[in-house]
């Protein structure tokens, strides 16, 4: 594996290279590709507005719960030749099960044209390779090589680049966690484009163009600041105090278990709009009787 990301990584570079050269052909209009995770609603774990994952180790009805998780890419202009996306997480947090999708994001052109999938069990990291090139002389001499497939999907939703879980257990220490894109220059996330027909330019990924998936791992349910087993005013109240104090430059006064669980919207803030919610849940519960705060989240009073 590592000689195939060499080549690969080689290639790549060599194909910035004649970017380089025909740079002044070129002009940078802002435009870049972007990839992100979706997490998907099961059993243990809430999806919040923000789309970070919310996982009570106390309410959990498994000793191990198994988060599915989408990558997807998102092309607007259709220009990506090839990709490799890797990223990877805290050891607490397992990654395993890497899939391709049954429909690929791409238009497969063969003979050049393969998806590999693969990881790293010892350092937690996941790969996806798109496409996985098989090397020969003369592949390398032609131009065109990378650019034998393109984007399949209207919507990118719809197609991901791969899936994969991501394990927590009742052991996993509370706190917050993400699984983040690996950015490096050498063999990390990467991709290739073509910004004009003649041009080519690689484009390595930031924390903006890719962001993490987040994932809150508490003891206490969501928006139940002081762990009395139910949400209601009392932990608005607390929630509204935390953000005064967060307002007036001191710290939340919150433990961290209390901090995960106020920021209820996942925005990594504490504020009015986290108060709101834990209010609009507790009459909400009062309306339709003992809910869970998935479905608050899932109807349209939650924005
Ligand atoms: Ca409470
Ligand atoms: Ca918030």
């Amino acid at each position: 594996m590592k000689k195939i990301t060499a080549v690969l990584a080689s290639v790549l570079i060599s194909a910035a290279t004649l970017s380089a050269m025909s740079a002044s052909a070129y002009e940078d209009d802002g435009y870049s590709p972007t990839l992100y995770f979706k997490a998907q609603e099961s059993e243990d774990f809430i999806i919040l507005n923000s789309g970070k994952v919310y996982y009570n180790k106390t309410a959990a009805k498994n000793d191990e719960s198994t988060l599915n998780v989408n990558t997807y890419v998102r092309d607007d202009k259709k220009l990506i030749g090839g990709l490799i996306a890797r990223w990877q997480t805290d050891p607490a947090i397992k990654l395993t099960n890497l899939k391709q999708p049954e429909t690929l994001p791409y238009y497969v052109s063969e003979p050049y044209y393969k998806v590999s999938l693969t990881g790293n069990k010892d350092k937690n990291f996941l790969n996806v390779y798109y496409p996985q090139i098989t090397m020969t002389e003369q592949n390398v001499k032609d131009p065109n090589y990378h650019f034998y497939f393109d984007v399949t999907g209207e919507n990118t939703d719809d197609y991901p680049l791969a899936s994969f879980d991501a394990l927590v257990t009742k052991d996993t220490p509370t706190g917050e966690y993400s699984v983040d894109f690996i950015y490096d220059n050498l063999g990390g996330t990467q991709m290739l484009y073509k910004p004009t027909a003649d041009d080519r330019k690689l484009f390595y990924p930031t924390e903006e163009t890719a962001p993490g998936l987040k994932i809150g791992v508490t003891d206490r349910l969501l928006g139940d600041i002081d762990n009395s087993g139910n949400v209601d005013g009392s932990d608005a109240t607390l929630c509204l105090k935390a953000f005064g104090k967060i307002v007036n430059g001191q710290s939340s006064g919150l433990t961290p278990e209390q901090e995960i669980c106020a920021d209820v919207d996942g925005n990594g803030s504490i504020d009015g709009s986290d108060a709101t919610l834990i209010l609009k849940y507790f009459s909400y519960q009062l309306s339709f009787g003992d809910t869970d705060f998935n479905e608050l989240i899932k109807s349209n009073l939650n924005k």
